[in-house]
This record gives C-alpha cells, structure tokens and sequence, in this order.
C-alpha cells in the first residue's frame, strides 16, 4: 500500500493569534513562529523553498527572488489591505494566488485615521509630553492653540472604503469633505459620503485638514513632495494612515520646521520602523508604529480572514478554490 502523502507545508512569517491559525492545522502542516521576526530576502526564500502556501504580513516582501526558490508555493494570503510588499505580476505569472483581508479592517482604519487627525490639530501628544515634562507652571489662554476640525475643510486623497469610512465621520464634525482618486465615484457615493471631487491641486488648496489613503504604487511615490507641500495652506494639517513612501519625508520635515505647514500625524514611515531623525525632532508631528487596524477584534479579523483566503486558495475547506479576497495583477 501507498505511503498517505505528507500534507501541505504552510509558513506563517509571524507569531499571530494561535487560536486562529490553528484552524489551518486541520490542513495543513504549519510552519511558524513564537517571536516577533526580521527576515532578510534569503530567510523569506529558505522559509518559502518547501511551502505551498505563506500567510505573511507587510514586513516580508514576496518577490521573483523568492518565487523562483519556492517550487511548490501555490498561494500567499497577506494579513492587510495594502499588498506593496508583494510583486503581484510576478506571482500571478509563477501561477500564485494573492490574497488579502479588506473590509474588515475599514472602521477600525477610519476610526484611528480620525483620532490621529485630532490629536494632531488638537496638539494632544505634544501638550501632554509637555505636560509631563513639567512646563506647566500656570494656566494661560494660549498655551497649544491648535486648529478646528469642525466647520473645516477635510481633504481626503485615496477615497477608497477607508477614505468612505473617514467622509461618514467628517460629516458628524459639520467638515466639508473634499477627495481626489484616481477615477470619480459614482455620484450616489459621493452623496451618500457628502464628499465632492476635485482635482489633486484643488485637495491640496483647499484642505484644512489632508488625509492620505491611497494605495502606494509607483504612482503615488512621493506624491506628497516639496511642491505638493507648497500648494497646501500654512495652516493645514496632514495626516498619513497609507504607506510612508507616499510621502517625501525630507520635504515634510522642511515644510513642519519652516512653518509651511502647522503639523503631521504620520502613522506610516518610509523606512519603517526607522524614523527619519528630522521628524523626531520636530514637536509638530503625531508619530504612532502603523498601528491604524490595531484593535484587538480587528487585527482577530484580519488574520482569520486571511487564514480563510489560504484554506480557500490551496483548495480545500468549504471555499476550496474559491478565496474571498484574490488579488488580480
Ligand atoms: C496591517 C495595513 O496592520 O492593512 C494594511 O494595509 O497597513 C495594516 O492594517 C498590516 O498590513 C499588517 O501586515
């Protein structure tokens, strides 16, 4: 008689929520870990070389290096929304199904999108380091004046379900909502979001308060560089919950430091987890570790989420073949 075939090898790149990811011991043999990890390229291909699948998350970067080294890999599931960290061409050509966990990330996002906007025309982190650092010494009627959010204009660039999610909350704030995206909504949204399009110029004008949540691509690399800064007002706020690289991180600290600009609440950095030293050094600037899905019943969600598009994706459980998030090139 036949031996029974070993069954497949799945990596989880990071230690997630057992409870969750034991549901794909019931298929597979799972490769894991119980400490935070750093992998370098090589240590992605060595993980992936006998994998059919790998529920990874924005750290590992899935490239043709690793791909050529993954003969059996069949399906990556990225614990997120946005998938930057995946070549997605190049998966899709090896035959890869990609997956990824939108919508039950969107309120949680849109929720700490405006917190960060808050705290960041409110001056709330800086008031309370200040606080703290006793310089408090009497009550005065000016100390951290900051800027209104009500009555204000927001300007939301990347007006996908996050961007909806922030609009629905603007409008509780009597905030007149403006929005750029690569295509226009169609017009019952854009009711329904009381959000009107401009173009990207017009956003930056006129927004008191500018929210990033667009995709990053080659396309939005740098969009918000030195000459994007000079066409937003003084007085405005700006606020990342997307990825860092869509932001030219120099020239927002130029801007901060040479009041071209009132203050950043960044929750995303390009060379994450290191923070460029010129934002450190600035008092104008909210800076929080990426952790805008970061409650504790959505980031469950996220990784059962994905958890189901890798069971699907490799062919079996009831979806078997059919995952709910695929990402097509
Ligand atoms: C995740 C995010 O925490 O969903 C995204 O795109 O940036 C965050 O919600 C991150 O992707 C974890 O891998």
């Amino acid at each position: 008689m036949a031996e029974p075939r070993p069954p497949p090898r799945v990596w989880v790149s990071q230690p997630l929520f057992d409870d969750v990811i034991a549901r794909l011991e019931e298929y597979f043999e799972v490769v894991s870990t119980s400490d935070v990890a750093e992998y370098t390229p090589e240590q992605i291909s060595a993980a992936l070389s006998d994998a059919s699948g790998a529920l990874v998350t924005l750290n590992e970067r899935i490239g043709a290096e690793q791909i050529v080294a993954a003969p059996q890999l069949r399906a990556v599931a990225n614990v997120g929304v946005g998938y930057n960290n995946l070549d997605i061409p190049a998966l899709s050509a090896a035959g890869i199904t990609a997956t990824n966990t939108p919508d039950v990330l969107t309120e949680t996002t849109a929720d700490f999108g405006f917190a960060l906007l808050m705290a960041t025309a409110r001056r709330i982190t800086e008031a309370e380091r200040w606080l703290r650092e006793g310089h408090w010494r009497q009550w005065s009627f000016q100390t951290m004046l900051g800027a209104d959010l009500h009555g204000g204009t927001l300007g939301i660039l990347g007006m996908g379900r996050i961007g909806r999610g922030i609009a629905k909350r603007a409008s509780g704030f009597d905030m007149r909502v403006l929005y750029h995206n690569r295509s226009r909504l169609p017009e019952a949204i854009e009711r329904e979001a009381r959000a009107a399009y401009v173009g990207f110029d017009d956003l930056l004008a006129r927004a008191d308060h500018l929210l990033l949540v667009l995709p990053y691509s080659k396309q939005s690399h740098h969009l918000i560089g030195a000459k994007a800064l000079a066409g937003m007002k003084p007085t405005a706020t700006l606020v990342n919950i997307a990825r860092g690289g869509i932001v030219d991180e120099d020239a927002l600290a130029e801007a901060l430091a040479g009041g071209k600009l009132a203050a950043a609440g960044l929750d995303v950095f390009e060379g994450e987890p290191a923070i460029n030293p010129r934002l450190l050094a600035l008092r104008n600037v909210v800076l929080t570790p990426h952790i805008a899905s970061g409650s504790l019943a959505t980031r469950r969600a996220m990784v059962s989420l994905a958890v189901d598009n890798l069971i699907a994706a490799l062919g079996v459980g009831p979806n078997a073949g059919k995952p709910p998030n695929p990402i097509s090139a």
